[in-house]
Parts: structure tokens; sequence; C-alpha cells
């Protein structure tokens, strides 16, 4: 069935350019494993775990039959002042799994929802604690916290802000830690760069601690294009947070669930933080949900006050949606029969080997990775930024390939179920794709 290019006016589609998309559509209709298939019928390797979400791959059995069972047993079941048995399960399960005293779990609908949820709690967490000075917020440049109000502030998109007004007040970024000519083509973790953490300091000096609530990064950039923290960086933000009581807070949506080697990045890098927003790979994909997992300590300081009046005040009519609670607890149990968490730093080396194999290719000005994320970094077209990404992006689709691009970076982010053999065809894919935009 071919797309009836009348009936696609009324979608105003998210993060797309609706006019090209809608004058050649690129339907998926179906999904199996490391594929998607498109309404001709053809198959489509998936290189980016769908949107960096699906990573134990596609319409995974056990996962399908917890969802199925799951809406004809309880369809809702309201979160506020009531619960449903899966709720508490998953966020058991979850606890299990999580960097180290990171044990109590908020659950929301999505990634951006899960930084709202982050920021809220930080803030009100040093006013609970009788420091209620602290409510400066400070993102990094580069950053993408999704696209609420708050996410936007700290985020450091120029393209995600710009139209926006004036978005939060008392919100300040410390630099992004891109640093090409230094790092170009690193093999994993960069060397140079762990001194960009410093910038806190200035920010410290500038404001000083006490009016600072807390710090948001992504352990890995990946929106922005894969940006990996240099060696000792995330560790020195969390000596500057520690020395002037600032919360760290990492945003694991892309890097959480396995992506990196471990089940989170803070694991991978060996720092944690004081709350990590999750969201995408806790249901692999399959039913919106996100969470914010905190340290016991944060939680425990809002546990005050008459025992009959609520302590924090936010949650989401969806907050633990019976669906999610089942897609999650069968995503749990998919990643570990297949030892899926860990899965990236056993492909790890043979995938950079393949992804670094194209360094000498046309307009390739850097190539990033660590675990299973890649990054490849274009020349851009003169005067049109973008462009010849995009135009490679769109040539990977007609040969049954589909990838992302930020700018003029394109992403890698398969499903970690990969095999040796995906890993081949999306190199040899792209390395055609890269000489055919020379
Ligand atoms: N934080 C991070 C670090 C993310 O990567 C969000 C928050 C927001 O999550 P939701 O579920 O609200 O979208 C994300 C999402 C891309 C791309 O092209 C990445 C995301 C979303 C859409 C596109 O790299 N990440
Ligand atoms: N707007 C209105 C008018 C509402 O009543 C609600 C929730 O009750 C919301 C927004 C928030 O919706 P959600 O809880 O799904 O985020």
């Amino acid at each position: 069935m071919s797309a009836d290019v009348s009936k696609l006016d009324a979608y105003w589609m998210p993060f797309t350019a609706n006019r090209q998309f809608k004058q050649s559509p690129r339907l998926l209709t179906g999904a199996d494993g490391m594929f998607f298939r498109d309404d001709k019928g053809r198959d489509i390797l998936d290189g980016i775990a769908g949107l960096w979400c699906v990573n134990a791959g596609h319409n995974r059995p056990r996962i399908v039959q917890a969802i199925q069972a799951q809406a004809a047993e309880l369809d809702f079941a309201p979160p506020f002042q009531m619960g449903h048995p899966k709720a508490f399960e998953l966020a058991e399960r979850l606890a299990q799994i999580t960097p180290a005293g990171l044990n109590r779990i908020f659950f929301t609908n999505s990634g951006s929802e899960s930084v709202e949820t982050a920021l809220k709690m930080a803030i009100a967490y040093h006013r609970v604690r009788g420091e209620g000075s602290r409510t400066r917020l400070i993102g990094r440049e580069r950053g993408y916290h999704g696209v609420n109000f708050g996410g936007i502030s700290v985020g450091g998109m120029v393209a995600n802000r710009k139209m926006f007004g004036s978005l939060l007040a008392g919100v300040d970024h410390i630099r992004h830690t891109h640093d090409p000519a230094r790092n170009a083509f690193s093999v994993g973790v960069p060397q140079h760069g762990a001194e960009f953490a410093d910038d806190l300091e200035r920010l410290v000096q500038l404001h000083d601690a006490s009016t600072i609530a807390a710090v948001i990064v992504e352990p890995v950039a990946g929106s922005t294009g894969v940006l990996i923290p240099p060696a000792g960086y995330l560790q020195r933000l969390r000596d500057i947070c520690d020395r002037h009581g600032i919360l760290l807070i990492f945003d694991e949506v892309i890097t959480g669930f396995g992506r990196t080697g471990n089940p989170f990045g803070a694991q991978t890098f060996g720092v944690t933080p004081d709350l990590m927003t999750v969201a995408k790979g806790i249901t692999n994909g399959c039913v919106p949900m996100g969470a914010v997992f905190a340290q016991q300590k944060i939680h425990d300081a809002f546990m005050t006050g008459p025992e009959h009046l609520i302590e924090f005040f936010h949650g989401y009519t969806y907050s633990a949606h019976p669906l999610a609670c089942a897609a999650g607890l069968a995503t749990l149990d998919t990643y570990a029969d297949g030892d899926l968490l860990t899965r990236a730093a056993r492909m790890q080396d043979e995938f950079a080997q393949a992804l670094h194999s194209l360094r000498d290719e046309p307009n390739v000005i850097d190539i990033r990775n660590i675990g299973l994320v890649g990054g490849i970094e274009l020349k851009g077209l003169d005067g049109q930024p973008a462009k010849r990404a995009f135009n490679i992006f769109l040539d990977c689709w007609e040969q049954g390939l589909l990838i992302r691009t930020t700018g003029d970076t394109i992403a890698l982010s398969p499903p970690l179920i990969i095999e040796s053999s995906h890993i081949e065809r999306i190199i040899d894919t792209l390395r055609a794709a890269l000489r055919r935009a020379a």
C-alpha cells in the first residue's frame, strides 16, 4: 500500500521537515528484531534503535504479550493516592540495577517530563532542607534535555531555544566539551578536556554556590552529535558539585539501559549522580514511559510534616501507567535473558573498528564512539548547513538503512542485539553513501 499524499496534511509532524516529508513520505508499517518494514514491503535495517530506544530490538514477544495481557486486565489505575502492584514491582526491579543509592523512583511518560521532574525535585529538595536560596539551574552548551520549558532552558541547542522567548529565569550554562582540534578521531573516550569541568567553578564564583540548586548534563551528549566526555571530566564535575553542595543530575535518557556498555552511563564512567533521568529504553520504546532515579537522601528529605499531606506536589495522570509498567517489567526480563545491558561492552571494539574505517571517506572530519553509539561528523556543504548529512540520510533510506542526522553529524545507535553482519551492512551502506555525496 503506497501512501495517499492527499491524506498527509492533518498530521503536523514533530522535529520533521514536514513539506519535504509529505512530498516523498517514508512510512514504516512493521518491525521485527533489527529491521523495520516499510509500506512498499522493503526491510530497513534499524541503525538507531528506532530513536535510541528500542534497545532489545523490535517486537520482542515477551514484551508484546505483557502489553496485550495488561490491556485486558487493568487498563488504567489512578496514580494519585492509589497504586497498582506492577508500579511497585517495576520500581523495585529498577532499583536493583541502578547505580549505588539511586533507589527511589518517580515515574513519568517521557524524557522531557523526567527532566522537568528532576529539576523541580532539585529545587524543592534544597527548600525542604532550609536552603531555599538554591534555585539556580545550570545546564551545558550543546545539551539536550527534551522540549519542555525547563528542558530547553537548561539545554544548549540554539534552534531548540531561540524561538521560544525568555525561557526559565535563573539558568546558566557551562561550556560544552567538544574539542576537535585536540580530540578528533579519538577511539572511545577522548583524552583532552577534563578541565572544561572547571567552568562550573567560574559560575560558582559568579553566582555564589548558595544560589545554585543543580547541574544537569548528559554523560554522553546524544542529540547534539554524540559528544563523549573527556577522561576525568565527569568526576571533576562531581567533585566541584560536592565541594559546593550542588546536586548533580545525569540525563541518561539515551545512555541509560545498556547503550554505553553498562546498564547506565554512570557505571561506565564511574561517577554517581544525585538524580538520574531516564526514558526510552525503560520500556524498549514500546509504551511511553520515563523515570527519575533519586538518591534515598533526596527522597527522605521530603518525608516530613503531617503524614496525611502530600510531600511532593508533582505527578502526571499517566505516571506509572499499567501498560508502561507491564512493558517495563517484560523489558527488564528481555534485557536479562540476552545479557543485553552489558552487550555493548562486548561489541564496542568491533563497532569502533568498523566505524573508524570510514575516517578517510570524503568529507569525514571526525568520528566519535562509545559502547554502541557512533557519531560521524561531516564537513557541511558550503552555505547549506545540515544538507550533506540529510542527503546521506535520504540515500541510506533508499538503500534500506535507517540512520539519524543532527546538523552535519550522522548518529548511529543500533539495537543492542546487533550482530557482525549488521555492522558490516551499516558501514558498507554508509561508505557508499558518503562517496556518492562527495
Ligand atoms: N534528555 C535526553 C538526553 C534526550 O536524549 C530527552 C531528554 C527527551 O526525551 P523525550 O522522550 O521527551 O523525547 C532526550 C530525547 C535525536 C533525538 O535525534 C534524541 C531524543 C529525542 C528525539 C530525537 O538525537 N532524545
Ligand atoms: N491540563 C489540564 C486541563 C488537566 O486537567 C491536566 C491533568 O489533569 C493536565 C493538563 C496535565 O495532564 P497530564 O497529567 O497528562 O500531564
